[in-house]
């Protein structure tokens, strides 16, 4: 049977202007630049793997214990923003596409790294369309790995063979066919070109452009 699985930021919602601003905060008190472009580089990476790429940008060194004060204080500012959203902040199509699911009872996991996925899933009002979370308090490999949609799988008694992942990412794609799956891509399909089929977003997508 058919299983949908759906990466969360960048996908269902847009956390990552709210990661810019806190990354970017950090930047401005370490003393140097952080721009839009430079947070390209951190879609779908782990929490710790974005702190070094951004501390690599600045040229700047932490010993370890830094490193985990700043990553504690970049996800302090981050929750604050995140704990503001609104369902409104849903990307466009991806509720109808959601209920079409539903209706046809379709089984749905969530497949992020995000830490802080279901305060998003409660914010939004997400979390009703979902039947399982695999987040980033469950695994312990980060995407290219495959570990966090095998899991999602696995919660729902899914065939990987049958699971459908959707990504914005490189890395999120290659996990899902290292994982055995299907991969729809979200975005340019000049950056995504390893997806199986690459749609700009949900608007107009259905379940019979699926089979
Ligand atoms: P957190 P996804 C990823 O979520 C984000 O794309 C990435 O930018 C972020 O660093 C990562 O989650 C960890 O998030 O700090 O909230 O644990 O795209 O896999 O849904
Ligand atoms: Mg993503």
């Amino acid at each position: 049977m058919m299983t949908c699985i759906f990466d969360l930021d960048g996908v269902l919602v847009d956390s990552a202007k709210y990661h810019y601003l806190a990354w970017k905060a950090l930047a401005d008190k370490l003393g140097f630049v952080f721009t839009e472009q430079d947070n390209e580089r951190l879609k779908g990476v782990s929490r710790m793997k974005s702190l070094e790429i951004l501390l690599e940008i600045g040229k700047i060194n932490m010993t370890d214990a830094e490193k985990e004060e700043a990553a504690d204080e970049k996800n302090k500012l981050y929750r604050s923003y995140i704990s503001k959203m609104t369902p409104e902040e849903i990307l466009p199509g991806v509720e109808d596409f959601l209920k079409e699911l539903k209706s046809l009872n379709i089984k749905t996991a969530i497949g992020s790294a995000s830490k802080n996925t279901s305060l998003i899933m409660e914010r939004t009002g997400l979390d009703k369309y979902f039947d399982a979370i695999a987040d980033g308090t469950m695994v312990s490999k980060a995407k290219p790995d495959p570990e966090v949609f095998l899991k999602g799988a696995e919660l729902l008694g899914s065939d990987p063979k049958d699971c459908i992942v959707f990504e914005d990412s490189e890395a999120g794609i290659e996990a899902a066919h290292r994982a055995g799956m299907k991969a729809i891509g979200i975005g340019d399909e000049n950056v995504l070109k390893e997806a199986d089929l690459v749609i700009k977003n949900f608007v107009g997508f259905n379940v019979k452009m699926l089979r």
